[in-house]
């Protein structure tokens, strides 16, 4: 007799265990993703929901944990799956399905593309974007490009590194940064944006919370708008968002830069910021933005402690759940530096360790100042995880 522990974090270890035992590539692979372990908490339900549930639980074999108003079912995909369905499922737990169904669905079916003015950039390979940030006083960078000129320069080389986007930010979001004027902000982007896309650069972001400079950068050429508000800020971002067809990268903060340290509590921190971004991202969608427009984004280092951001980093498929494109903003942020001791300006190769571990936990792109070395430590990440 032989006994081998199977990988379990992927299905592949089951699906290439069961090809090299003769079943065809369509039954394994369904069979390796049917017996992968979901693990989903359900809260607000009912006495009777609460039932209804461990009895379900005790005849379906799936583990159930719960409490008052609260259950925690575990178990593998294929045990939890039928609880989705309207004429599988038992009548009291009916309420359940359309919830319980997205969260199944975004995990079985992540999106593949992310559309942008109607274009859609594959997901199936890290996308990293590349910072260019033209404040004086950004985290990390702020001052180091003193004109629009070595704005544009520095973009080219992000670009020649490897980034498929590039983010032209003109306000600081640093604790405590001085808001800057709409006619300020756009004169630090517009000329930029202009000259990248003079020199042939295919996809620029807008890091702005504010429609005025949002509607000038995309008039300009951009074609992303990156609002670490989600929205919040300025009500009039989101229609422009809308009519343009533009991507959104919508991040999660709390309050503003300048009160968010003080808000930085959570019961969960995964669980709150993934319910805090559903919101946010239905939001967009009622503002007529379509879904397949909008990536998330969790915002490492916004209204978040270290241990928080840390939290965060390790359970980032609760984020993924959401049911959006992941992006990641791990760049050279405090919390590195509090892991590995390092000063600002020596925290590129924690960045793409970081990056690795958000890729296998889902995340698709990611916002970094290193394009280089990100790039390296990505295609070692997603070659373990994309086996072609
Ligand atoms: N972080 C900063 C600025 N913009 N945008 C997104 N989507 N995510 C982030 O995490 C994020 C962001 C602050 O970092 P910087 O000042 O080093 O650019």
């Amino acid at each position: 007799m032989k006994v081998t522990a199977l990988a379990a974090q992927t299905p592949e270890a089951v699906r290439a265990a069961l090809a090299a035992r003769g079943w065809e590539a369509q039954p394994a692979w369904f069979a390796a993703t049917g017996i992968q372990s979901i693990v989903v908490l359900i809260e607000d339900i009912t006495e009777e929901e609460r039932e209804a549930l461990v009895h379900w639980g005790t005849k379906s074999g799936a583990d159930v944990l719960t409490g008052d108003g609260w259950a925690l079912i575990a178990g593998a995909a294929s045990r939890i799956a039928p609880l989705a369905r309207y004429d599988r499922a038992p009548a009291e737990l009916a309420r359940l399905a359309p919830e319980l169904g997205k969260v199944l669905a975004a995990r079985a079916e992540p999106a593949r593309t992310w559309s942008i003015r109607g274009r859609g950039v594959a997901l199936d390979k890290p996308v990293i974007i590349g910072i260019i940030n033209v404040t004086p006083d950004s985290f990390s960078d702020g001052g180091h490009l003193p004109s629009a000129d070595a704005a544009i320069e520095h973009g080219r080389r992000l670009m020649a590194d490897g980034c498929q986007l590039v983010d032209v930010g003109g306000e600081s979001t640093r604790p405590g940064a001085a808001p800057v004027p709409i006619k300020e902000e756009i004169a630090r982007v517009v000329p930029v944006i202009d000259g990248l896309r003079e020199r042939g650069i295919p996809l620029i972001s807008i890091d702005t919370r504010k429609a005025e400079v949002a509607q000038a950068a995309l008039e300009a050429g951009a074609s992303v708008v990156n609002d670490v508000s989600g929205l919040r800020f300025d009500p009039a971002l989101a229609e422009v968002v809308a009519r343009e067809k533009a991507g959104l990268i919508l991040m999660h903060m709390r309050g503003t830069p300048t009160t968010m340290d003080d808000l930085a509590k959570y019961d969960h921190v995964a669980a709150d910021v993934a319910a805090e971004l559903s919101e946010l991202a239905a939001n967009a969608e009622q503002a007529g933005i379509e879904p397949e427009c909008i990536v998330v984004d969790p915002g490492f280092g916004f209204a978040k402690t270290a241990a928080q951001n840390l939290r965060l980093l390790d359970e980032l498929a609760t984020i993924v759940a959401v049911g959006y494109p992941v992006a990641v903003g791990l760049s050279r942020k405090r919390f590195l530096g509090a892991v590995t001791g390092r000063p600002v300006e020596d925290r590129d190769r924690a960045t793409a360790v970081a990056c690795a571990l958000a890729w296998e936990r889902g995340a698709r792109l990611f916002r970094v100042h290193d394009v280089a070395l990100t790039r390296e430590a990505l295609a070692l990440a997603s070659a373990t995880t994309n086996p072609t």
